[in-house]
């Protein structure tokens, strides 16, 4: 199985800059590939990455994409002088030649290629490119947008055309639209192609009509390409979460992708002077995280825009930390998208209803944009401002985010474990030790008792479950005293051990303990106080038991023949866990379990990214390799066994409709379209 994250950096490519004064281009400096470095070193990521060296592209994989027209001009300006440099430069909307443009041009696509062959090889399981110049807006014969070479859209034929693969999913979070990437794959069914970008009505530069919800693809190619546009400023953490919950990730999952390559701009993060977004470095970790149960973890991630230095280089942090499989730092902010999210997740899914599976059976409809008239209106009121004023309050907004993540990266940044996964030398665990794993001494009947004296005594009669109580509880202790990240327990008695878990840890003085429980669960614990949120996944309804804000019954049994439960998973379970924020996610399986080894694994997997990743899972099953998956899954495994995707039937569907209409004035990450029941 591969391991190890690849990062490719060449001092070269900052040699590319811009010569004469230009108010469009001037952000698009050297410093930003030479400081997001130096932030990597300052974090110590650079020494735990694979060195990989970058190459200049040669001239025929600059032709997968490119004409030769355009190779041949991009040449010529190797021995211009800078007004000659200039003229050329004219001929394109917002791109600037340097006389070692064409060098860095050839290095930037020669790194991409490099990463996509590190990880297409086995020789690492991911990786990172920082490269320039960036590439996204480049078009078959123009460059466009600080963009010479798509370096991204020639990755992807070349790994079609060298490794043969047949579906490729581009993650363009860069925050303006790829348009290059979509001209030039808008007719291929092998390429999904996604991208949000600012776009404020066609507003906002490139200010394209094909950059809106409805360009889905053409001919074959129909349904591969999906624009989500954001029609106001100041998108946060929340409304790129919900876009990957209820648009992109169930499109990746139902795709079902052999290589994932991330258009990683982060000018979509707090503080770009382009995006004005509001997304805070750590989101670029949970997104990161998503991607990386992808395509057996093959994950490529090559930089775009991002101009403001300290976000962009905290970002590229975040991104690099989570490739490297460290826990991805709890998510900040209020957890629900904003109204003009929510509306153009809501069209994005309309447009797209005819070429998804997982969407055919959701009222999906367009919705005529409410921001528009908004939009309009602020647009009308705003007194006119002189571009002066406007660049002294960007620097003093530039200076104000460089103070707050200074000290936000101290708030959300904390020691990473040396040993990520605790674990009792139980019968079977043999099965699932590494150096990852560590063994847990267990506790004695006197302590055990007086632990859970007090709650569950009267329930805890045999010493074999008062054992495995103890067990369970020496290791949620390490996690709880962040001495380990996650663990796992074998248990006779999934249910009381996680009742017993929860207590605990609530008196611990956790605020929000999450419970996945996956079976039929005899004993439910009190859950009033809103310190505990209960989800019990189980075949049939139970009786008698309804579901309130806290305790929610999902009733799903996973399909035979294939892994329907992601939709579940991230149609309902993960925006109810989103927008509960957990300090710390218990996983049971109890008896009667409706969901198989690939369902539970992917549970454990995408939970990892609530809670710092504090996962404790406790397992009534004999069966080890349930164990084995479980345990996989907690180390961060590259290879999930989740099986092979299918669609959820229309019942299914439904179901889970129901659910959100249910719950989504409480739980407001299920937010995915713009009218709300009631
Ligand atoms: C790669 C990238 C932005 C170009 C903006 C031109 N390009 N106004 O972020
Ligand atoms: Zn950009």
């Amino acid at each position: 199985m591969a391991s190890g994250t690849a990062l490719i950096y060449d001092e070269k490519m900052a040699t590319h800059k811009l010569l004469w004064s230009d108010p469009i281009c001037d952000i698009e400096v050297p410093e930003r590939l030479s400081s997001s470095y130096e932030q990597l070193k300052s974090y110590h990521l650079v020494e735990r990455c694979v060195p990989v060296p970058a190459r200049e592209g040669s001239e025929e994989e600059i032709l997968l994409v490119h004409s030769l027209e355009h190779l041949e001009v991009a040449k010529s300006t190797q021995t211009m002088n800078e007004e000659e440099l200039k003229r050329v430069s004219e001929n394109y909307d917002a791109f600037f030649f340097h006389p070692s443009t064409y060098h860095c041009a050839r290095l930037a696509v020669g790194a991409t290629l490099q990463l996509v062959d590190a990880v297409m090889s086995g020789e690492v399981r991911n990786g990172m490119a920082l490269v320039r110049p960036p590439g996204h807006h480049s078009q078959r014969n123009a460059a466009n947008g600080f963009c010479l070479f798509n370096n991204v859209a020639i990755a992807a034929e070349y790994a079609k055309l060298k490794y043969g693969l047949q579906r490729i999913l581009i993650v363009d979070w860069d925050v303006h639209h790829g348009q290059g990437i979509q001209y030039i794959f808008e007719e291929d069914p092998s390429v999904l192609y996604f991208s949000w970008h600012r776009y404020e009505h066609q507003e906002f530069w490139p200010s394209l009509k094909e950059s809106d919800y409805d360009a889905v693809g053409l001919g074959k190619g129909k349904g591969f390409n999906i624009n989500l546009p954001w029609n106001k400023v100041g998108m946060g953490n929340s409304d790129y979460l919900a876009a990957f919950f209820h648009v992109l990730l169930p499109m990746a999952f139902e795709f079902d992708p052999e290589l994932v390559i991330v258009s990683s701009g982060y000018d979509s993060g707090i503080g770009d002077p382009e995006g004005q977004m509001n997304a805070t470095p750590e989101v670029f970790a949970h997104l990161t995280h998503f991607l990386m149960q992808l395509a057996n973890g093959k994950l490529c991630v090559i930089l775009e825009g991002g101009y403001h230095l300290k976000s962009l280089g905290e970002s590229v942090c975040m991104t690099v930390k989570t490739l490297l499989g460290d826990p991805v730092p709890q998510i900040t902010g209020e957890m629900a998208p904003c109204l003009s999210a929510v509306e153009s997740i809501q069209n994005v899914r309309a447009a797209h209803k005819p070429y998804w599976k997982w969407l055919a059976y959701e009222d999906t409809s367009f919705l005529q944009n409410l921001s528009t008239k908004s939009h309009l209106l602020k647009k009308a009121n705003s007194n006119t401002s002189t571009e002066h004023e406007t660049k002294i309050t960007n620097n003093n907004n530039t200076v104000k985010v460089e103070r707050f993540l200074e000290l936000h990266m101290k708030n959300i940044l904390f020691p990473v474990p040396p040993i990520k996964t605790a674990t009792i030398g139980s019968e079977g665990s043999e099965h699932f030790l590494s150096e990852h794993v560590q063994l847990v001494k267990e506790m004695d009947k006197t302590e055990i008792k007086s632990l859970v004296s007090g709650f569950y005594a009267d329930l805890v009669e045999e010493d074999k479950i008062l054992l495995s109580l103890g067990s369970m509880l020496a290791i949620l202790d390490k996690i709880l005293k962040k001495e380990v990240c996650n663990g796992i327990a074998a248990s006779p008695t999934a249910a009381l051990s996680a009742a017993v878990a929860l207590r605990h840890s609530v008196r611990f003085g956790f605020q929000r303990v999450l419970c996945v429980f996956v079976g039929d669960m005899q004993i439910t614990p009190n859950t009033e106080d809103g310190k505990m949120l209960i989800i019990n996944i189980c075949e049939k309804e139970q009786p008698g038991k309804t579901s309130c804000k806290h305790c929610i019954s999902l009733n799903w049994k996973e399909d035979a023949e294939g892994n329907d439960f992601f939709s579940a998973v991230l149609g309902f379970i993960l925006p109810v866990a989103y927008s509960y924020q957990p300090n710390l996610t218990v996983i049971a399986v109890g008896p009667n379990r409706s969901l198989g080894i690939s369902g539970i694994s992917l549970l454990v997997a995408l939970l990892q990214g609530l809670a710092e990743s504090r996962i404790v899972a406790v397992i009534e099953d004999t069966e080890i390799s349930l164990l084995q998956s479980v345990a996989k899954a907690l180390g961060g495994a590259s290879t999930p066994p989740f099986g092979i995707y299918v669609p959820p039937t229309q019942e299914k569907v439904k179901k889970i409709k129901a659910l959100r209409d249910q719950f989504q004035q409480e739980w407001k990450m299920l937010q995915c379209s713009g009218k709300l029941s009631d």
